[in-house]
């Protein structure tokens, strides 16, 4: 409405940018498509105002609906994931870790963290991350004979480099994490246990995947995969760890709260308390289990043999293409996926050996299984041709007449 007028580039990009939503299908697996209840409160004036500290403790004035929002947003995510405290300010995931690591941890303390290749995420101790440049770390990894955690492993590696924190979470491992396991292990070390469930949070707050909640020390989570929440990260833990937690997010690595941020988390978490939200979720499952199944038939190796959440992993290796190949013919014929290493792979991270696959984002616009056999079928036929042109345009077409039957934010008008 304003913005055509004033930058029409933006205006335009933005524009294009739906189109782009609408006309693709996603299947990445950390996506996911907001209610426009969540994206009202995201773009809402709630942002112009600055509100450094925590309610009733600000350093300006005029905070007053800051602090209702805030707390709303605080008991929500404590009664939601059966929480002692809860801090809604990190601005990311990789920020809800750091606070973790810098409230309990010392520069060259030992931490582990899953793999990246064995479904770990970056600031769990990669090398180019802070996580791997201040800390000591010992990596922990899947079995080779069937990619699930090597818990037996992972006991004798605590045991030897005693490590004073162990990250369990992962943006790809898409087996039940056991928390109690990680716990027993952190207990005989005495360790901290922090669970980053950013990718699986949605599922657990459905209780359709096991809670951290009662073994972590801290919980860290982002609000935008499969929470359907605005970009964003929240931080749980048991209730003697709160000063600690509140302290380092402010004022030690964040100054002032994305307060429409905030705002648009506390509108997330009142939906995911709905049985439609329960529903949802369900079904993102379902429809990962289907789809997953529907390639397995057709010859493809899921990782971990297949999935109990909203993601898996396919070995593209059989097929003798990369993972940044798949990514791109399946992205000429509409559907977006990413290209992910797997674990023990060969191939560097820029070329991969598979794809990941998630069914948040297409399960938000109403999908369901019969349209995961389809899409599984179609993604067949996509990597089989390696990028041939009349199956691409083939397919494009076919994923085109199905996205017309889903349509994306009808009510949003550009
Ligand atoms: N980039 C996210 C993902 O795709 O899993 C993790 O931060």
């Amino acid at each position: 409405m304003y913005l055509k007028k004033t930058d029409i580039e933006i205006y335009e990009a933005i524009k294009q940018e739906l189109e782009r939503q609408r006309n693709c299908l996603e299947l990445i697996a950390s996506e996911n498509f907001p209610s426009l209840a969540v994206l009202e409160a995201q773009g809402s004036i709630m942002g112009n105002k600055y509100a450094e500290g925590y309610p009733s403790k600000r350093y300006y004035g005029g905070c007053q609906y800051m602090d209702v929002v805030e707390t709303i947003a605080v008991e929500r995510a404590k009664l939601l994931f059966n929480s002692e405290h809860a801090n809604v300010q990190p601005h990311s995931g990789t920020q809800a870790n750091m606070a973790v690591y810098f409230a309990v941890l010392n520069p060259q303390d030992t931490i582990m963290g899953m793999h990246l290749s064995h479904g770990g995420h970056l600031s769990h101790g990669h090398p180019l991350s802070f996580s791997g440049k201040y800390y000591k770390v010992v990596p922990i990894n899947v079995k080779k004979s069937d990619q699930l955690i090597d818990y037996k492993e992972l006991k004798e590696l605590a045991r030897k480099h005693k490590p004073k924190l162990i990250v369990a979470g992962s943006s790809s491992y898409s087996r039940i994490i056991e928390w109690k396991r990680f716990r027993e292990i952190c207990d005989e070390i005495n360790a901290y246990l922090l669970a980053d469930v950013a990718h699986y949070a949605g599922l657990i707050a459905a209780g359709l995947y096991p809670s951290p909640v009662p073994y972590a020390d801290f919980v860290t989570f982002t609000t935008h995969k499969t929470m359907r929440g605005p970009r964003g990260a929240i931080i749980l833990c048991k209730k003697k760890y709160a000063t600690l937690i509140d302290k380092i997010v402010f004022p030690g690595i964040q100054g002032g709260p994305m307060m429409h941020t905030i705002a648009a988390k506390a509108v997330a978490l009142k939906e995911a308390m709905s049985e439609e939200f329960r529903l949802y979720q369900a079904m993102v499952l379902s429809n990962a289990r289907k789809l997953a199944e529907t390639l397995a038939k057709k010859g493809y190796r899921i990782v971990c043999g297949g999935t109990d959440c909203h993601m898996f992993l396919v070995d593209l290796t059989p097929l003798k293409i990369t993972g940044i190949e798949a990514q791109n013919f399946l992205e000429s014929a509409g559907i977006t996926v990413n290209k992910n290493s797997i674990p023990y792979d060969k191939r560097p991270p820029a070329e991969t050996s598979g794809i990941r696959i998630g069914t948040p984002a297409v399960t938000s616009r109403g999908m369901k299984e019969e349209e995961m056999v389809i899409i599984g079928e179609l993604i067949d036929k996509v990597l089989r041709s390696k990028g041939e042109k009349k199956i691409i345009s083939y397919v494009k077409n076919k994923i085109k007449t199905l996205l017309e039957r889903f349509p994306l934010y009808p009510d949003l008008k550009y």
